[in-house]
């Protein structure tokens, strides 16, 4: 791989040489944590275990290499059902070939950790989180903005293929319906 480096600063001050070495960039662990935004020992309201996964299947009427999961395609993925005010818990789980750039609309989620090992920098606040092959996350978020929403790999051809969901609060209807025999289709 190419090394790379990104270096931001005031516009008057000289640029040093570029890196070429040291410690990849890692979230994770940069910056001071600070208060933890959801109190030092979060109660939570609901949890969610996604596994993302591969198969071999029909969608749309065609044969091809699904984007799963739990298993499911669109618009079969049960929808994460919710109420305003819940402090949600979602865990991650990448078991296919390839990233998926998870993004939640209307929502910013907070990472919790990466394959066992707890976030300790800065808070970590994201709407899209890249979730690699073999990777592990928990993530957490505040129920604070009600209604129907997306909940879908920013890889949008894995979004064609059946990696969307939606986040759905208590009481909230929508006059839409969504699937192959509606034509509402989300990609
Ligand atoms: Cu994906």
């Amino acid at each position: 791989m190419e090394p790379a480096a990104l270096l931001l600063g005031p516009e008057d001050v000289e640029a040093p040489d570029p890196l070429t070495e040291g410690p990849l960039f890692d979230p994770l662990d940069y910056g001071s944590p600070g208060e933890p935004p959801f109190g030092p020992d979060p109660s939570f309201d609901r949890r969610f275990h996604q596994v993302f996964g591969n198969s071999l299947g029909f969608h749309d009427g065609e044969f091809m290499v699904l984007w799963t999961v739990n298993n499911r395609v669109h618009p079969d993925i049960p929808s994460l059902l919710v109420r305003e005010g819940d402090l949600v818990h979602v865990t991650f789980v990448n078991r296919s070939l390839d990233d998926h750039p998870m993004h939640l609309h209307g929502h910013r989620m907070l990472v919790l950790s990466r394959d066992g090992r707890r976030a300790t920098g800065g808070p970590w606040w994201t709407d899209t989180l890249n979730v690699a092959p073999g990777e592990r996350y928990e993530v957490a978020f505040r129920a604070d903005n009600p209604g129907l929403w997306m909940d879908h790999c920013h890889n949008l051809d894995h979004a064609r293929d059946g990696m969307v969901m939606h986040l759905v609060y208590d009481g909230v209807h929508s006059p839409y319906e969504t699937g192959r025999a509606t034509g509402n289709l989300p990609e």
